[in-house]
């Protein structure tokens, strides 16, 4: 610091110019963002500024806006949030830069806020440690240096040559560039793809039932009857997929229980398997939705696990955590009766659970919404009550007890089809209970039933078809399905806030 003092007084600094000046806000916002882009990589890459304030937008997004956004952009929402960021984040750089052409406390102290910012998203993360505080520390810190330095450069009272101080602008992006680069690739090192390959196959002692030929209409129009796990809906709240490796993984049971219990991957791999068909449904599906797949679940059955521990009288939560810091909320009963068929899952359709969808264990329940009982990267069982704990959604204003509401949805035709003989069909699903008929109807005329697809397991969806005659025009189609309780959908129209959406589907269409 003895330097500043000996060439203050020298002459009257000049000012950067006003492109100079932004230039300088963006270039230290960058190297903010990638030191602790690589900071990160040493202590969860969920530390880096960047992310943990996205992943903290996200928990505090209120419920209509996510629903807006998740409607709008899909499953494109995080890529859409994460772009937003970025281009706010540039335009108070460049505020920054241009507040400070004469003096650089100003754009220092807008830079300085942004690290703190940085610094209480992370501290607020319930899945980062303590240690993780690194990571925005070092991106505060080379933020402030940064454009301190920059700024002294651009306003050096003798210019160092043009030449020169293009060579130090260059100098920090190239450096910010690698620094974030090389924080990326040293954060995804942990080798979760080859944990999941060296799993190897996973042979479960009792099999589902073989898929007949007539379990789906596929050919008409509905979805295959087994989702591919690549087709299969995803919902995460998490900004990246979390990388957790097998060897590193542990599941904890504790709370209500007479004795606390912990598996690792390979006692829970080691145990006889059982293989579930089961159909997965999201309570933000509305109607005539697509977030509902079905798959062959491999695992252990939940109940076997809490046996063990002892799950004491008075307990009436299962609140699961996962290592993302999501929780749900699990009604006890749900998940002690061994009829359920309740799982913690470590593979699907035949392979270990894919990154995306848990690995290595989830939990899921025939019957229930997945946001009460479908933890993926599952580490942390705790028995409970439902005063003691709320979970991630229920604070969010969704229910507390949320089991699948009986629904159906068309999926053939879609648009337009030759008139005279026209086929509609599509899926039905009541999980746990059993879809007993489906009811198409064309243009508000009499009910007409429907052939159902061979049932599989009564967790898993029905598909469904019949043909109308249909004269030249335009048409409407509506279903609704009758479950084996003797239950007929509702046609009253419901929001899928707090429960789950109800209602009849209707689709229009053309013939000609
Ligand atoms: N860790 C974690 N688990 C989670 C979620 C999540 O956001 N994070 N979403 C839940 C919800 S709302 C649903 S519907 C299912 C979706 O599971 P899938 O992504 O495998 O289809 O996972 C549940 N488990
Ligand atoms: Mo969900």
């Amino acid at each position: 610091m003895t330097t500043e003092l000996s060439e203050a007084p020298a002459e009257a600094p000049s000012k950067p110019s006003k492109p100079t000046a932004a230039l300088i806000g963006v270039l230290a916002l960058v190297a903010a963002l990638g030191a602790g882009h690589l900071a990160a990589a040493f202590v969860g890459i969920n530390a880096s500024p960047y992310l943990a304030v996205g992943n903290a937008a996200i928990d505090l997004t209120p419920t209509w806006l996510k629903d807006f956004a998740a409607g709008t952009f899909g499953t494109a929402d995080k890529t859409v949030l994460l772009a937003g960021m970025a281009v706010v984040m540039g335009l108070l750089a460049i505020v920054a830069g241009l507040i400070s052409r004469s003096k650089p406390m100003p754009g220092q102290l807008l830079i300085g806020v942004f690290g703190v910012f940085g610094i209480i998203a992370v501290y607020t993360r319930p899945d980062l440690g303590q240690v993780s505080l690194i990571a925005p520390v070092v991106s505060l810190l080379a933020g402030v240096l940064v454009f301190r330095a920059l700024h002294r450069a651009a306003s050096a009272p003798i210019a160092p040559s043009s030449s020169r101080r293009r060579f130090l602008f260059a100098g920090v992006a190239l450096g910010a560039g690698l620094a974030g680069g090389g924080g990326q690739l040293l954060g995804s090192r942990k080798d979760v793809e080859g944990s999941r390959g060296a799993v190897g196959p996973l042979v479960p002692a009792r099999t589902a039932p073989a898929i007949p030929a007539d379990a789906d209409f596929a050919r008409l129009g509905t979805p295959t009857f087994i989702t591919s796990n690549r087709d299969f809906y995803r919902i995460d709240t998490a900004l990246v997929v979390p990388q957790v490796r097998a060897e590193d993984w542990s599941l904890r049971i504790h709370g209500m229980v007479d004795k606390e219990v912990t598996y690792s991957y390979a006692d829970i791999r080691d145990r006889p398997l059982v293989e579930r068909v089961l159909t997965l449904c999201c309570v933000s599906n509305p109607v005539g939705g697509s977030y509902i797949s079905n798959a062959k679940f491999i695992g252990v059955d939940l109940a076997d696990l809490l046996t063990e521990a002892g799950v004491r009288p008075g307990a009436e939560q299962l609140f699961s955590t996962s290592v993302d810091g999501f929780t749900a909320g699990t009604p006890v009963p749900a998940v002690v009766d061994p009829g359920r068929g309740a799982m913690l899952a470590i593979g699907m359709n035949g392979e270990p659970l894919p990154v995306e969808h848990g690995f290595p264990a989830r939990l899921v329940v025939p019957g229930l919404y997945g946001f009460v009982s479908a933890t993926k990267w599952v580490t942390d069982l705790e028995l409970t009550t439902w005063d003691a704990r709320k979970a991630y959604w229920l604070q969010r204003g969704w229910a507390e007890q949320a089991p699948i509401k009986t629904e159906s949805r068309i999926d053939a035709p879609s648009g337009a089809a030759p008139a005279g003989k026209v086929r509609v069909a599509g899926i039905a699903w009541a999980q746990h209970t059993g879809i007993a008929k489906v009811e198409a109807r064309l243009d508000n005329g009499p009910w007409q039933e429907a052939t159902l697809s061979a049932e599989v397991t009564d967790d898993a969806w029905r598909m469904w078809w019949t043909v109308f005659d249909a004269t030249p025009g335009s048409h409407t189609a509506t279903v609704r399905a009758t479950d084996r309780s003797g239950y007929t959908q509702t046609d009253q129209v419901a929001d899928v806030v707090p429960d789950g959406a109800t209602g009849w589907h209707t689709i229009t269409f053309t013939t000609q």
